[in-house]
């Protein structure tokens, strides 16, 4: 059997040495009395990076958005987002269920808003029923791993500022979007009111979330995050690995990016159906060939050692810290031969 090659997600890397051995060092505290020094530090950090004047550590992404959505609505508001919003597809149960908000979903291009419809659809101020948040995504997951262009970003953050209503980024991903455009992750943050970001994801954290906001926004978060359960006690031990991420992992994502061009471009070459120009940053999404489900497709892929996704009727693939050029041009290999063997028949 060939060495697998995980492109499943950028969630599956396990923490670097430096992390590990930081995460032995740590010094730690508890967190539900704000002791934890190495929390600290990363809140502080990841409020600097972001431009933001606080931050809050949370378990995992889907909580940091959900925080973030119950500090800006209130039971029975409208949160506004893109049609395949990770919020919407993946989160709405905690939306509806627990924040109480209605979703109005906007179907974008790339993943992106168009700022007049956004506009259309937010109330005005004092309009009962109430738009609470807007939420963009950035990168946007579904989308391919777009990046959102800041001039819409700031159109987006005008309307809202117009109607007063927050705007919420889901910026799981928002380092590969500052890295893909070349500007510090405070450039693609000054335009929402509160960030979530993902340790866990692109930059190799073991687990971990971040809200940053303002000091506000982050003392309500602080009280919504213990209702939820949240609250952490000596988290210092995984936020130092949280530090490492932000320190040494953030440098590197135009590497992931470089990878997924190369992978996505071979499997186009291959004659698979892959959107290249959809590629920005570290996900690949393929359309299965007539005939054959994602799910079949993604079968095909484990059984020539390759770990893929298959999501919404595509097959996506990852690049992270753990892929290499050469594991893509394995894959690539592998993907050819199962072509020319028919485990994968094109058109
Ligand atoms: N994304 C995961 C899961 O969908 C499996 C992935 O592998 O891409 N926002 C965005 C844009 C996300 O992509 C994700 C998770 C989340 C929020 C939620 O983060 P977690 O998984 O930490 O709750």
């Amino acid at each position: 059997m060939p060495s697998i090659i995980d492109f499943r997600s950028d969630t599956v890397t396990e923490p670097t040495s430096v992390m590990r051995e930081a995460m032995r060092q740590a010094r730690v505290g508890d967190d539900g009395y704000g002791d934890d020094p190495t929390l600290n530090r990363l809140q502080q950090l990841a409020a600097t990076l972001l431009g933001k004047e606080d931050a809050l550590f949370v378990p995992s992404g889907t909580m940091g958005n959900l925080v973030s959505i119950m500090v800006h609505t209130s039971p029975g508001d409208e949160l506004i987002c893109e049609r395949d919003a990770h919020v919407l597809n993946s989160e709405m149960g905690g939306v509806a269920a627990v924040a109480g908000c209605v979703i109005r979903a906007v179907a974008g291009v790339r993943g992106v808003m168009d700022p007049g419809e956004v506009d259309r659809l937010c109330r005005k101020p004092g309009a009962r029923p109430r738009t609470g948040v807007i939420c963009v995504e950035n990168t946007h997951n579904a989308a391919g791993g777009v990046v959102t262009p800041l001039d819409n970003l700031r159109q987006l953050k005008q309307i809202a500022q117009a109607k007063q209503v927050a705007v919420h980024m889901d910026g799981a991903r928002i380092f590969n979007a500052a890295a893909c455009l070349g500007v510090e992750p405070k450039c693609v943050a000054q335009h929402a009111d509160s960030v979530m970001f993902c340790l866990s994801k692109a930059l190799g954290a073991p687990m971990g979330s971040v809200i940053v906001g303002t000091k506000q926004f982050i003392h309500e978060a602080r009280y919504v995050r213990k209702m939820l359960g949240g609250t952490l006690r000596q988290a210092g031990v995984v936020a130092a690995a949280g530090i490492v991420a932000l320190e040494t992992m953030v440098g590197r994502l135009a590497e992931d990016h470089e990878n997924a061009r190369l992978l996505a471009t071979g499997l186009r070459d291959i004659g698979l159906d892959v959107d290249t120009s959809l590629v920005d940053t570290n996900l690949v999404y393929v359309v299965p060939p007539a005939g054959m489900s994602a799910e079949q497709l993604a079968k095909v892929c484990v059984e020539m050692g390759v770990l893929a996704k298959p999501s919404m009727n595509r097959v996506r693939l990852v690049t992270h810290y753990q892929v290499t050029a050469d594991d893509v041009k394995e894959a690539l290999g592998r993907f050819a031969h199962a072509v020319t063997c028919g485990a994968i028949r094109l058109g």
